[in-house]
């Protein structure tokens, strides 16, 4: 079984972050024989530094990538071709995919998302002028979608980590970082964000300390302004009231997620960090991707409404509006006092909600299945 996905990294990390978790786990977990087509080798080399940004092909942890060359240069199609978030494939490698004997599966791979039209566009074919098809793949919270990227084991080393204290602290050191005892361990990922300055106020000012863990990128100038200095970077760290904070590098995505497990709430940003958030199994909070006309206000009401099932009203209430206050840059003070007070079923829910999604089939098994149905169908 022969995979192709192609990678156009637009901006940030989310498009780079999701194809490279996709195709480790198609290699690792499915037998695939993936190649990564990548454009932008250097954000690559950022989420996984031990991959040369210069290197037209490599192998990196069972997966052969390929940089993604401006000057296309002829390459035989695999079985399964998947186009990330409808970056436009070589024309070139198009027209060897429809010349191909054997027939190729032609994905696209969609945003994230957890509005209601997803599950009926999920899968649905568009036959496109040189005869072939393309499907739309939408991964999604729910049965009727394509599932969400999650290796098989990583619940049970989530959780494993997390029972182990010695092993976060561990890990913690790795980082530069000494626990605070008794402190709040809370990591920032987000946006240029106005919201921003209310929020380390609100938790300058609590009764409970709190250790803020920031990897370094584009909060960072806000973060600066706030605590009044003119630069901050990865290792420093400043006290202001009940809060610490500290800059931490930019990490390997895989320590990123460590991050995450290690922490008792997580601000997370864009589609990656915010499913691994969910993963994490703690409360979160979560800065969406801006879009043209505010479009991503419904996306984030339609996940808003999925995840407080279950939760009392209250404490939906209370998540909702905290959730808006920072994607609306308004003042958190209030939501964030109000969260106090809803917390323990905050948390116990974040556990159930990890929980119940991974009783759904994952993302790169959905697709594994999706081309076995395909093979049998177009046989
Ligand atoms: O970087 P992002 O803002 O990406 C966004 C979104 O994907 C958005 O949907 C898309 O349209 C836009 O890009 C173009 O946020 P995201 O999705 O969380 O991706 C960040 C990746 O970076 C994720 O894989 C985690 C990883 N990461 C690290 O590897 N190390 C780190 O230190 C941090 C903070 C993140």
């Amino acid at each position: 079984m022969k995979w192709d996905i192609f990678c156009s990294v637009v901006d940030n990390y989310g498009d780079i972050g999701v194809t490279w978790r996709l195709a480790r786990q198609l290699a690792s977990e499915q037998g695939a024989a993936v190649r990564l087509w990548v454009d932008d080798l250097a954000a690559f080399a950022a989420i996984c530094p031990q991959a040369d940004p210069a290197a037209e092909q490599q192998v990196v942890l069972g997966v052969e990538v390929r940089h993604w060359p401006r000057d296309w240069q002829a390459a035989e199609p695999a079985d399964v071709v998947i186009e990330a978030f409808a970056c436009e494939l070589p024309p070139a490698y198009v027209a060897a995919m429809a010349a191909r004997a054997q027939k190729v599966l032609w994905l696209n791979l969609e945003y994230l998302s957890a509005e209601d039209w997803v599950e009926g566009c999920h899968g649905l074919p568009s036959l496109q002028s040189n005869g072939l098809q393309k499907f739309f793949f939408f991964p999604g919270f729910t049965a009727g979608s394509g599932g969400l990227l999650r290796e098989g084991d990583l619940l049970a080393r989530r959780e494993a980590f997390q029972a182990d204290d010695a092993a976060v602290w561990q890990f913690l050191q790795t980082l530069g970082v000494t626990p605070v005892a008794g402190a709040r361990r809370i990591s920032l990922f987000a946006y240029e964000n106005a919201a921003l300055a209310s929020w380390l106020g609100a938790l300058a000012a609590d009764a409970q300390p709190t250790q803020l863990l920031v990897p370094e990128g584009r909060i960072v100038a806000e973060l600066q302004r706030w605590l009044g200095v003119t630069a901050i970077k990865a290792g420093d760290c400043v006290q202001r009231g009940q809060l610490q904070v500290q800059v931490l590098p930019f990490m390997r995505q895989e320590q990123y997620d460590l991050l995450l497990w290690s922490c008792d709430f997580n601000a997370v940003r864009g589609e990656d960090s915010f499913l691994r958030a969910q993963w994490a199994g703690q409360p979160l909070l979560w800065h969406i991707y801006q879009q043209a006309e505010g479009a991503h206000w419904d996306k984030l009401d339609a996940f808003l409404d999925l995840y407080i099932e279950g939760l009392s009203a209250e404490a939906g209430a209370v998540l909702r509006a905290l959730w808006h206050a920072w994607n609306a840059g308004e003042d958190m003070a209030p939501g964030w006092a109000a969260v106090q007070q809803v917390w323990p079923e905050l948390a116990e829910h974040s556990q159930r909600w990890a929980l119940e999604r991974a009783s759904q089939a994952d993302l790169a098994t959905a697709l594994v299945q999706f081309y076995r149905n395909w093979l049998s169908y177009a046989a």
